[in-house]
């Protein structure tokens, strides 16, 4: 079911040789962008009559206005499952308490005696978030997207979601009550390519956003590349993926689980496991026959997911070499389940979050844990963040210099000017001093 990549014996390869040898889902977004584009400019001309039209086209539902009424969000949240309302209510909870942490102050840097530069920290004005429908209905990821836009302090915050034709043309029910529970009250019918364009251009209904976040299938996110630069959006997100670092004493129980947990999400979701216990290779390969048989979505995306060229257990000579792998993979998801965890997951340079030991799954970190889910994949842990407080937040630097600071260092800015081929920038100097460089004291 899952296949084996062994790297024993010979000394591991450098950086991208490495990462060549590593299996990887392949997520052609580019390709989806021609078929992207005539449908965010359609969107552009005709405004909310487009939308309109694309839900009769893609959802298969005509709708009379795009904006979810008041009574739609309040209905959801009462007829709401308590139990899945004490899940959300919780995993609101530890989330804002961890985002709020994540708040930055201003900071003052005394350059020199007269000369400031401070950093303020201003959230983005309006941010629209997306939350997908069919087969990924993740209120989980409505709450990921929209507590750390409100813990920065983003004054608005919109979300989009398809009309569901069995709903009535409303986005699904637990989707509009995690946006009551929440708080957020501007809500769209408007799912795919068109809710990324109606944030970017805005319609009649829907102001214009200055970013769009949230997970979305291959349409959304060549919508948002095909944005960006006039808006800004979280990572592009491809499909998920779990590596595990593991030794001989990990519970392949818990490894064959935790991997199975994420292959559910899609047939090009990735399971990795990276040891240099050949036992507990074929313990957990043992084990995943067992759990997928007893599982849910096995034929559409499990078997596929772990079958497929993107996961692997990969057979290391040692826990150097096991770290070296996991950093050259970037997994969105990392966890550590070897002996003393804590020490190991600190050395871990490259992942989107890290789960440590036998008692922090990925799947607590899905609901619950506090932390974020929203993560880089495809590799670009390696040089990106989750989603964070930070996300959503610009720092600003305010220059502040006397004019005794400004002549301290007058010469030095003139020079530069000069060997720049610049002098206007050095005459802006001159001209608060007489048209003469102030002299070097
Ligand atoms: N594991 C997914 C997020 C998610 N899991 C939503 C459950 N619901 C990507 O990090
Ligand atoms: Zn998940």
């Amino acid at each position: 079911m899952i296949s084996r990549i062994d790297l024993r014996g010979d000394a591991l390869p450098e950086g991208a040789a490495l990462r060549d040898l590593l299996p990887r889902a392949e997520f052609d977004v580019e390709a989806a962008l021609e078929k992207v584009r005539p449908i965010c400019e359609d969107v552009h001309h005709r405004g909310d009559a487009a939308l309109i039209d694309y839900a009769e086209k893609f959802d298969g539902v005509r709708l009379d206005q795009v904006r979810v009424p008041a009574a739609a969000l309040e209905r959801a949240l009462a007829e709401l499952d308590p139990a899945v309302r004490a899940g959300l209510e919780e995993s609101i909870r530890r989330a804002r308490l961890v985002h709020a942490a994540q708040r930055r102050t201003t900071h003052t840097t005394q350059v020199v005696p007269g000369g400031t530069v401070t950093e303020k920290w201003i959230p983005v004005e309006r941010v629209g978030l997306y939350a997908p429908g069919g087969r990924s209905v993740y209120p989980s990821s409505v709450i990921m997207n929209a507590v750390p836009a409100q813990e920065a302090g983003v004054p608005s915050v919109a979300l989009a979601s398809p009309p569901q034709k069995e709903h009535g043309g409303l986005p699904h029910p637990t989707i509009l009550a995690a946006c009551a529970l929440l708080g957020v009250d501007e809500v769209y019918a408007v799912g795919g390519a068109q809710a990324v364009a109606m944030f970017a251009y805005g319609t009649e209904t829907c102001a214009p956003a200055n970013m769009v976040t949230g997970p979305g299938n291959i349409w959304v996110a060549a919508a948002k590349r095909y944005f960006t630069g006039r808006i800004g959006i979280d990572t592009e997100a491809g499909p998920t993926e779990i590596a595990v670092l593991a030794d001989s004493t990990a519970d392949p129980v818990h490894v064959a689980s935790d991997l199975i947990s994420q292959a559910e999400h899609d047939p090009l979701a990735a399971a990795v496991l990276v040891t240099d216990s050949e036992e507990l290779a074929e313990a957990v390969e043992a084990e995943l026959k067992t759990q997928v048989a007893a599982s849910r979505h096995v034929d559409d995306r499990i078997v596929p997911a772990l079958s497929g060229k993107q996961s692997a257990i990969v057979l290391v000579d040692g826990p150097d070499e096991g770290l070296r792998v996991v950093d050259a993979y970037g997994a969105e998801h990392l966890e550590i389940q070897t002996a003393d965890a804590a020490a190991v997951a600190d050395r871990v340079r490259n992942a989107g979050a890290i789960f440590v030991g036998p008692w922090a799954p990925v799947s607590l970190g899905d609901y619950c844990a506090g932390s974020n889910h929203v993560l880089p994949t495809g590799g670009c842990a390696c040089h990106s963040s989750g989603l964070s407080v930070q996300s959503f937040l610009r720092g600003v630097h305010i220059v502040d210099y006397t004019r005794d600071a400004l002549a301290e260092v007058a010469h030095h800015v003139v020079t530069l000017a000069e060997a720049e081929d610049l002098p206007a920038h050095g005459a802006a100097i001159k001209a608060r001093f007489g048209w003469k460089v102030p002299e070097n004291k």
